[in-house]
C-alpha cells in the first residue's frame, strides 16, 4: 500500500492531531509485511477502519472551585475499537489534553490490549483539567461533574475506564461514587478501585512492575539481568514509583526520578526510606521532586530530563515524546543497553529508529506497559466472579502475561523477517488478533 497517501488522508481527516498521526504512522509502517502476505486485510480496508474511532464523545465539564468561581473544562471519551472486547483504557486529566492526545492514546490501546491476550477493546478518555494545586473538594466536584456526563456512555460490558496521568485512586473513588449514585448499580465500570470496594491487589503496582518484567525478558535474551545494573527512570508518578520498587527487588539501582519541573540524581539509589519519602511526597503531599534533593542532599536539575545520566537501563515513565533523538544518542553513547517504555509513546520516532538500528534492547510502550491494563482486566474478572485473588496470584498472572507479550512480539517480528525488532513485532502481534476479529464480525 502507499503509506504516504494513507497518512496524507489520515492527516487531512484529523487535522492538527500530531500525536495521533505519529501513533498511526508507526503502526501502519510496522504492519506492511503482514499486508503484503495477506491481501484480505487491505481488501476489507482494515487499516482505514481501525484509524476511525467507532465513537467519539466530547462533553462540557462545569465545576465550582472553593471560592465559588465557575470553571468549564472539556471532557473526552474515544471508544476506538470493540472487536475483541468492551472498550478499555484510562482517563487522563492534564492541561495539555485535547482530542489528538486522547486519540493517540486510544489508538495505542487497541493494540496494547490485544497483546495482553485478554478480551478488552481499545478506548481512552480524559479532560484538560489541571489537578495541580486543587483541593480534594475541588477534585471531587470536578470528578462528579465529569462522571455526570460520562456515566451514560460507559458500562461493565460497554466501556470500562481507569487511571492515567492525573487520575489515581482518589479520582477513581470520586468517579465511582458518582457513577453508583446515578446508576444505582454496583458495576465493574472502573478499574484501579480501592481494595475495600472492588479493587485488585497489584493494580497500583502493575504498570511499573510490568515494564520491569518486560525489560527482564529482554535482558534474558542477552544473558543479562537487573542485578547490579544502574537504571535511569523518568517521572515520579504511579508508573515510575513501582518501576523503582521492582528494580530494587531485582537488585538494580535506580538513580533518577523526575517531574515536569526537573530531575533528581541520587547515585546511591532510591531505596528504603527514600522510596517511602517519594510515595508520601507524590501521593499524599502532592509535592515536587526537588524536595527529595533538599531532604536527602543530592543533585537537582531544574528544567531538565534525566537522559544524560550514565546508565545500563532506561525506563521512561512520565509522558509522550520525552526522549529526543539527541537524548537517545546520549543514552547509547553512555552504554545503555535496554529501554523499556513505561509511559505511552515516550520516545520520538527518530529516536525509536535510532535505538532499533543501534541494536540495543528496546521495549515499545504498547508491549512494555501493558501490565497495567492487563491487571485491570484481572480486576474486572475478579469483580465478575465476586471473589478477590491474593497478591501472589495476581502478580504471577501479571508476570506470565508480560513474558507472553515479549515472546509473542519476538515471534511475530521473526516470522515477518525483522528478528529482534520488538516495535514491529508488537505492532504485528497486536494488529493480527484485532484485524482477524474485525474480518470475522463483518463490515461494522
Ligand atoms: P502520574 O500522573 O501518576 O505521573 C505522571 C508523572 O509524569 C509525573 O511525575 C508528572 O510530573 C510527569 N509528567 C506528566 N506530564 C508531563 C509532561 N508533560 N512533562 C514532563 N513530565 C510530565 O501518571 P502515571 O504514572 O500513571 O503515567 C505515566 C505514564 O505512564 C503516562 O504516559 C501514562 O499514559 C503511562 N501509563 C500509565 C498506566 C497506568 O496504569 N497508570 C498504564 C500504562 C501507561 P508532574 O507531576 O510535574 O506533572
Ligand atoms: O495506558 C494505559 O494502558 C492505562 N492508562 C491503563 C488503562 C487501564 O484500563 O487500566
Amino acid at each position: 500500500m502507499d503509506i504516504e497517501e494513507f497518512m496524507n488522508n489520515v492527516i487531512a481527516r484529523n487535522p492538527g492531531e500530531k500525536e495521533f498521526h505519529q501513533a498511526v504512522k508507526e503502526v501502519v509502517e510496522s504492519v506492511q509485511p503482514v499486508l503484503k502476505k495477506h491481501p484480505e486485510y487491505e481488501n476489507a480496508k482494515i487499516l482505514e477502519r481501525m484509524v476511525e474511532p467507532e465513537r467519539q464523545i466530547v462533553f462540557r465539564v462545569p465545576w465550582m472551585d472553593d471560592n465559588g468561581e465557575v470553571h468549564v473544562n472539556r471532557g473526552f471519551r474515544i471508544e476506538f475499537n470493540s472487536a475483541i472486547g468492551p472498550y478499555k483504557g484510562g482517563l487522563r486529566f492534564h492541561p495539555s489534553v485535547y482530542i489528538g492526545i486522547i486519540k493517540f492514546l486510544g489508538f495505542e490501546q487497541i493494540f496494547k490490549n490485544s497483546l495482553t491476550g485478554l478480551p478488552i477493546g481499545g478506548g481512552k478518555g480524559g479532560c484538560d483539567f489541571n489537578p495541580k494545586g486543587k483541593s480534594d473538594m475541588e477534585v471531587m466536584r470536578f470528578c462528579q461533574s465529569f462522571m455526570s456526563e460520562l456515566f451514560r456512555h460507559i458500562g461493565p460490558n460497554t466501556d470500562i475506564p481507569a487511571g492515567d496521568i492525573g487520575v489515581g485512586g482518589r479520582e477513581i473513588g470520586f468517579m465511582f461514587g458518582q457513577y453508583k449514585k446515578l446508576k444505582n448499580s454496583y458495576d465493574s465500570v472502573l478499574t484501579g478501585k480501592g481494595l475495600n470496594w472492588g479493587g485488585s491487589l497489584v493494580r497500583p503496582e502493575a504498570t511499573g512492575y510490568g515494564a520491569v518484567y518486560f525489560a527482564e525478558e529482554m535482558l534474558k535474551t542477552r544473558n543479562e539481568a537487573f542485578e547490579g545494573k544502574t537504571v535511569v527512570v523518568s517521572g515520579s508518578g504511579n508508573v515510575a514509583q513501582y518501576a523503582v520498587q521492582k528494580v530494587n527487588q531485582l537488585g538494580g539501582k535506580c538513580v533518577t526520578l523526575s517531574d515536569s519541573s526537573g530531575y533528581i540524581h541520587d547515585p546511591e539509589g532510591i531505596t528504603g526510606e527514600k522510596w517511602d519519602f517519594i510515595m508520601e511526597l507524590k501521593n499524599v503531599k502532592r509535592g515536587r521532586i526537588r524536595e527529595y534533593a533538599e531532604k536527602f542532599g543530592c543533585e537537582y536539575f531544574e528544567g531538565m530530563r534525566p537522559w544524560g545520566i550514565k546508565c545500563d537501563v532506561a525506563l521512561p515513565c512520565a509522558t509522550q515524546n520525552e526522549i529526543s533523538l539527541e537524548e537517545a544518542k546520549t543514552l547509547v553513547a553512555n552504554g545503555c543497553i535496554a529501554v523499556s517504555e513505561g509511559a505511552n509513546m515516550p520516545t520520538v520516532p527518530e529516536a525509536v529508529d535510532y535505538f532499533v538500528e543501534s541494536k540495543i534492547l528496546f521495549g515499545p510502550a504498547k508491549a512494555a506497559n501493558a501490565g497495567g491494563v492487563a491487571t485491570s482486566a484481572l480486576e474486572m474478572a475478579q469483580n465478575h466472579v465476586g471473589i478477590p485473588w491474593s497478591f501472589e496470584k495476581v502478580d504471577e498472572e501479571l508476570h506470565q502475561i508480560m513474558i507472553n507479550i515479549h515472546k509473542n512480539s519476538w515471534d511475530a517480528a521473526k516470522k515477518y523477517g525483522h528478528e529482534g525488532n520488538l516495535v514491529i513485532g508488537a505492532n504485528i502481534a497486536g494488529f493480527l488478533k484485532v484485524a482477524d476479529s474485525m474480518l470475522d464480525q463483518g463490515l461494522v
